[in-house]
């Protein structure tokens, strides 16, 4: 079953499976750091990457810590059922919608994610709140939805464009936790300061892949032998740039900030960002193996539904930029791409999925390695989803369940699953290429949860004072979160939340009775145009505010003015309403013809309160 990988790297390798017991450590290469900023053998100095060398110079002794940790870790003095006192691994994926063998995918070979699911509470209605990098990351990183951070496009930092709130990773690093980011946490650029705000999230600088800056070079070969930008990219990865790709480099970097913490009494919050299935599709060849084409089939509504207010369509203008589609010289914004090329990006993006699965497989199990898996949550996440070809769309953008839907799971040690025994692998790595099935979720939950709720949620786990709710206004207040912890879900999918009077359950006062996941996306005309994907906040005309229950998707795309970001709820442009029962894709909008004042009035309700 756990056979020698088939693909290996010339530095991040698969280790072997059982009978060993502890894989060898994989090989390191990180560039060299400057230890300026703290003397030699601080802790600064020893999560920098020049300090690596003595660092993992202590590597070969994990193995009697190993054992030790796993009855008196950090978490050891935590009781049962609690995270208290417990370090975060926080994982978040690019672009990753839960097709995922744990979600019920029978195709996508993710044993990895499986495994952790199998140790997990998994979340099966999960929502982002803007279907795009930025917004989504700077809402669940602060806790707040997207009309409080006024974040709906790449280009304003929030401490200076709205409030200067606390950020998740601020807020743990204040309680005495050592932070740090590794790979895409928060969205780069202004969006976060140009320093994923560091100081202010993060203990030392975050670190990114030295490959990162190749990512939309030329680096595809074509089937001339030239080397193209495109959106489907199979790659040798010895001829790639450095020789590698950012997601391994960010592996190898977090497994060596787990090395070095495995020695440390603080405990430490650990985000990795993982940049694939982000497009261009660019990942190991061998991954391909995985699917053969004939098994890809296109979606099952690659068209565009009749009765789509056309401001509710992506047209996939990042998609078309890439040389192999721009070949295809597909009419926009509605024509379709030929069916063969369907497959090819539903092929390479399931391919992109194990090969993360691989990256997460790898991290998962140097935590286990060093012997910090009983004392470690970990979350798994992904910032928005992505369309396959469903309704004649690509990419994200839009509100569409496959856009704003993502996987969450959260595997608390002693809480989700019982305690491993002394010496017994929790997260051994897992070779996708051996089919792996028989793995299911820990426990599921249907409850429609949001990732705006990310924030109260893991500060609840990790016994940290859960966050205050935000007023009605609140660009002033520094700390409060928009989303309720979601720990209350965790005890049983069956069990009656009870509604607290006061507290952090506040900001579900609204739909205490019905779980609600609320996301919205901007538009800056009524038809698709060119910039109807990513318009900037000066050319937002209207704004799409989503309701999805578990019963329906109600959206209403009204007036906006981004200069006071108002919202004209008597000036509705267009609306969506989805029956799930009978329409689980979203393929036939019945807003037209069905009263929905209640449902009207219910989401007004809870956006202006
Ligand atoms: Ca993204």
């Amino acid at each position: 079953m756990r056979e020698n990988s088939t693909v290996t790297y010339p530095r991040v390798r698969a280790p072997p499976g059982p009978p060993a017991p502890v894989p060898a450590p994989p090989r390191y290469s990180a560039p060299p750091r400057h230890c300026e900023m703290a003397d030699a053998g601080s802790l600064f100095c020893f999560l920098m990457a020049s300090c690596a060398a003595f660092a993992l110079s202590s590597l070969a002794a994990a193995v009697p810590r190993l054992r030790t940790r796993r009855t008196a870790g950090p978490g050891g003095a935590a009781g049962p059922g609690t995270g208290d006192g417990m370090n975060v691994l926080f994982i978040v994926v690019d672009d990753l919608r839960p097709v995922l063998g744990c979600y019920g995918d029978n195709l996508v070979k993710s044993p990895n994610i499986d495994q952790l699911a199998s140790q997990s509470i998994v979340f099966s209605n999960a929502y982002a709140q803007q279907a795009v990098c930025a917004p989504s990351r700077v809402s669940f990183l602060t806790g707040r939805r997207p009309d409080t951070t006024r974040l709906y496009d790449f280009y304003s930092y929030w401490r200076v464009h709205s409030g200067n709130y606390s950020t998740m990773p601020q807020y743990f690093k204040e309680n005495g936790y050592v932070t740090m980011s590794v790979g895409k946490v928060f969205h780069p650029g202004i969006s976060s300061n140009y320093s994923d705000d560091y100081p202010y999230s993060w203990s030392i600088p975050p670190f990114h892949p030295s490959t990162e800056k190749y990512e939309n070079d030329k680096t595809c070969r074509g089937k001339d032998g030239r080397l193209y930008a495109n959106l489907v990219c199979p790659i040798d990865v010895t001829e790639m740039p450095g020789g590698t790709l950012p997601d391994i480099e960010t592996t190898e970097e977090a497994i060596r900030l787990l090395n070095v913490m495995k020695t440390k009494k603080q405990k430490f919050f650990l985000a990795v960002g993982y940049h694939k299935p982000h497009i261009p599709l660019r990942y190991p060849q061998e991954f391909l193996k995985l699917y053969p084409l004939e098994n890809i089939t296109l979606a099952p509504d690659p068209w565009v539904p009749e009765k789509l207010p056309p401001v509710a369509y992506n047209p996939w203008v990042d998609i078309r930029q890439r040389d192999d589609v721009k070949a295809l010289n597909v009419t926009f914004p509605y024509g379709p791409l030929p069916d063969d090329f369907q497959r090819l990006i539903r092929q390479s993006y399931y391919a992109a999925v194990s090969y993360l699965d691989m990256q997460v497989g790898l991290l998962l199990n140097a935590l286990d390695y060093v012997g910090l898996s009983n004392s470690t949550i970990v979350v798994f996440t992904a910032d928005h989803g992505w369309s396959l070809g469903e309704h004649g769309e690509w990419a994200k953008y839009s509100n569409f369940d496959v856009a704003t839907q993502v996987p969450l799971m959260f595997y608390v040690p002693r809480m989700t699953t019982s305690s491993a025994s002394q010496g017994e692998r929790v997260f051994p790595y897992l070779d996708p290429f051996s089919h792996i099935v028989g793995l299911v979720p820990q426990g599921q939950r249907k409850k429609m949860v949001e990732l705006v709720s990310l924030f109260s949620t893991l500060a609840e786990l990790a016994g940290l004072q859960v966050p205050p709710a935000c007023p009605e206004t609140s660009f002033h207040v520094a700390l409060c979160t928009e989303g309720a912890s979601i720990v209350r879900y965790f005890k049983s999918s069956e069990q009656k939340v009870q509604k607290k009077e006061n507290g952090c359950n506040d900001t579900n006062k609204y739909y205490s009775e019905e779980p609600v996941a609320f996301s919205q996306y901007p538009r800056p005309a009524d038809t698709p145009q060119w910039d109807s994907d990513k318009p900037k906040l000066k050319d937002i005309r209207i704004m799409g505010y989503s309701m999805r229950t578990i019963d329906y998707r109600y959206t209403v795309w009204v007036q906006f003015n981004p200069e006071n970001f108002s919202a004209d709820f008597e000036d509705v442009h267009a609306g969506e309403l989805y029956m799930m029962e009978t329409d689980p894709n979203q393929d036939n909008n019945i807003y037209n013809n069905t009263l929905h004042g209640h449902l009207f009035k219910k989401i007004v309700d809870f956006l202006k309160h």
